[in-house]
This record gives C-alpha cells, sequence and structure tokens, in this order.
C-alpha cells in the first residue's frame, strides 16, 4: 500500500509509535510517506521505502498567525495525489484528523480513507477546552477508522465527547529484538560504581508525569539501600526537578540525562522503571521497560493496569501514594528471587502480548477496512 502518516515530530509516545509504525510497514513493503512539520525523532537515518515531505508556511503580515494548519492540510492532499496514496494514518485528532478531513474534500471525488489514532492528550487533555471540543470531536466522527492505545481511552474518548462510533484499541507495541535484556557491563559499571541499585524515568517532564512523585519514591528508596537514579528526557518540569531533588537532599544519587534520542541501551541499565503519572493513556515507556526486563512500579492512571500486571510484571498504587510505591519498589529490589520473577514475566508479556509485528498487522487491517469503505 501507499501510506501517508502525520504526527507531532516532537520527543514523546506519539511521535514514537508513528515513527516505529512507518519503519515497520516500510520494512514490509509498504511505500510509506510521512507529512509532517519537521522529520519525527527515532526517524533520523535513510530507511528504504520512506519518504519524508514537510509542511511548511510563511508569515504574513495581515495573517497573526502563520496558517501551518491549512499548509499541512493542502500538503496531505498533494501528497495524497501525486503518490497515488491509499490510505493516510494520522496520530492525534488535532490537528491531524482535522488536516486529513479538509485533505479529503480537497481531492473529492478521489477517495482518501483516513485512519485516525488517539494517543491521550488531545481527549484527556485537549478536551477540557470548550474551544476546541468540537473540532477534535468533527476530526474522530469523521475519520473512516478511529483507534485508541488503550481501552481506558477508548472509554474516556466516548464519555467525554458523548460519539457512539466504533473505536478499535491497537496497542502501542516494542520490538523485542531492539528492547531486550542485556549482559551487565561497562555502562553499569559506570553509572552504579558501588553495585547500587538503578532506578530509572523516561519522559518529556510534563506535569502529568509527577516527577515530584519520582524524586519522593527514590528518597524513600535511598535511605534503605544504595540505590541511583537516572532521568532521561527533557521539558516544563525539568528545572523544578532538579530544585526539588536538592530539597529532598538526593541530588548527588539522580542524575538528570536529559534528551536522549537511543533509550534501548538505557532501559537495559536498570532494575526499576518508575512511571506515577496522573494521565497516561498507555505509557509506551513501562513497555519499553519491560521489553528489556525491568519490571515497573507506577500509578492506577488510565491505561497503565492494561500494560502491568499488578503483582506479576510490577506493582500499581494510587496516583499520588509515594508512600506505597515506595514500599513496592523496596520489595523487588531487595528481594531478588521476586526481581528475577518479574524481569522474566515482564519481557514475556512484552513479547507475547505487544509484538511490533502483531500490532503493525493490525493496523494493515485496519487500512484495508478503511479503503473498503470507500
Ligand atoms: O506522554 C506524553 O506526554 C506524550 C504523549 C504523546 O502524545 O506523544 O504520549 C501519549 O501517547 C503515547 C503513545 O500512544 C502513550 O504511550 C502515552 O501514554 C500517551 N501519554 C499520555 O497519555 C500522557
Amino acid at each position: 500500500m501507499n501510506i501517508g502518516i502525520s504526527c507531532y515530530p516532537t520527543l514523546g509516545g506519539s511521535g514514537a509509535v508513528a515513527a516505529e509504525l512507518g519503519k515497520a510497514l516500510a520494512a514490509r513493503g509498504h511505500q510509506v510517506h510521512f507529512i509532517v512539520s519537521d522529520i519525527p525523532f527515532r526517524l533520523g537515518e535513510f530507511y528504504q521505502n520512506i519518504y519524508i515531505h514537510q509542511a511548511e508556511t510563511s508569515s504574513y503580515p495581515v495573517l497573526r498567525t502563520p496558517p501551518y494548519d491549512f499548509a499541512l492540510a493542502a500538503k496531505m492532499a498533494d501528497i495524497a495525489v501525486t503518490y497515488d496514496l491509499d490510505v493516510l494514518h494520522v496520530h492525534y485528532a488535532l490537528p491531524f484528523a482535522v488536516c486529513a478531513f479538509l485533505a479529503k474534500r480537497m481531492v473529492a471525488p478521489r477517495p482518501l480513507p483516513v485512519v485516525t489514532t488517539l494517543h491521550g492528550t488531545d481527549v484527556t487533555v485537549l478536551a477540557q477546552d470548550r474551544a476546541l471540543f468540537n473540532v477534535i470531536r468533527l476530526g474522530i466522527l469523521e475519520s473512516d477508522v478511529v483507534t485508541a492505545v488503550s481501552r481506558s481511552l477508548i472509554a474516556q474518548t466516548r464519555e467525554l465527547f458523548q460519539v457512539d462510533r466504533d473505536i478499535h484499541c491497537v496497542y502501542n507495541f516494542v520490538d523485542p529484538a531492539v528492547f531486550h535484556p542485556v549482559r551487565r557491563g561497562k555502562l553499569r559499571e559506570q553509572v552504579a560504581p558501588n553495585g547500587e541499585k538503578v532506578l530509572l524515568h523516561v519522559s518529556n517532564f510534563r506535569k502529568v508525569k509527577r516527577i515530584p512523585d519520582i524524586l519522593e519514591v527514590f528518597a524513600r528508596v535511598a535511605r534503605q539501600l544504595p540505590a541511583v537514579l537516572l532521568l532521561a528526557g527533557e521539558g516544563p518540569e525539568w528545572n523544578r526537578a532538579r530544585e526539588y531533588a536538592r530539597t529532598l537532599g538526593i541530588e548527588q544519587k539522580v542524575h538528570f540525562l536529559g534528551r536522549q534520542d537511543e533509550v534501548a541501551s538505557l532501559f537495559s541499565l536498570a532494575d526499576l522503571f518508575l512511571l506515577p503519572s496522573e494521565k497516561e493513556s498507555f505509557g509506551l515507556v513501562a513497555l519499553e521497560a519491560m521489553a528489556s526486563g525491568v519490571p515497573v512500579v507506577g500509578s492506577t492512571a488510565g491505561g497503565i493496569p492494561e500494560v502491568v500486571a499488578h503483582g506479576e510484571t510490577g506493582y500499581l498504587a494510587e496516583v499520588g501514594d509515594v508512600e506505597q510505591m515506595a514500599q513496592y519498589a523496596l520489595a523487588i529490589l531487595q528481594d531478588a528471587s521476586l526481581h528475577a520473577r518479574m524481569s522474566s514475566a515482564s519481557r514475556h508479556c512484552a513479547v507475547q502480548r505487544f509484538h511490533v509485528n502483531e500490532k503493525v498487522a493490525e493496523y494493515e487491517s485496519l487500512y484495508r477496512r478503511a479503503i473498503a469503505q470507500h
């Protein structure tokens, strides 16, 4: 198939899913056309069958803001005709499903089947903004096929937008050949030279990630055993997190790694992954940790319980219950046989339930369904 993909290129789970999906589709022989404002992260190098089309716009003195969304819609229409796209898969209702809706009208009567994947933020955060509510709803209703990354997100979407259309659950996925447990080597010795336990968190440091909770949990763990905390990523809460680590007196044990594009080797360094989010429609990073054989301690928010099996691949507590999370973390870190059991259950679960090949096949069949509707 000739497949168009639009997504946010910035650091974040939806961009990662879109980029990995594009690579996997290209490897299966499809022609994949990214229609984006910038090259998505995780897509830095050349891949056969992948084309990048950047939508650009200029500022005009009379217009207060550059008309980017319209430029993107026009680019979608142009690429659809030029490369004879069979389907356009957009990641996020806003603005992409709405741009796709416009593009569809521009190329009519030529069909342009649109598949929209909801990742979370557009539904759980943006939908609260009444000014955007109807435009997001339009994007959802006008797509030929809609998918969401967890059952929890489907339920939220139905409730918030009062839509009763089909929404298919396609979970985030992982390539177990990329994210896998490795034998501990030099890197681990550098990070934990005295045999400390290594705790890890990776995110875009948005408020919903509850970075202070991570520091609180870690501070409690570090009081009981030698440990270091690796924090990878950057975002709005980064400065405050550094300050809070100082306030808690743990700054020597917390390593702020900043933006890391190649995270697979980081995961395999860790003993435990922390994800105490307030909102999380799936938690791709938790899955990547599990595939690397790393159990997760996190919150019960959103779709996290659909990924992390409480008591098997980690433990989950109510949002904000840092005391309970710290106890869970210590239980895993202080019991080598429990850790080994959870580590292998995590890997097993990631491979069995969230394998890239299985999820890409699910998307392919949904593409065919969208095409058949025209
Ligand atoms: O987590 C973020 O802040 C980034 C966000 C995004 O929109 O890129 O991630 C969302 O999509 C990911 C891929 O489907 C999910 O794994 C994340 O759970 C989801 N984030 C939230 O719901 C907060």
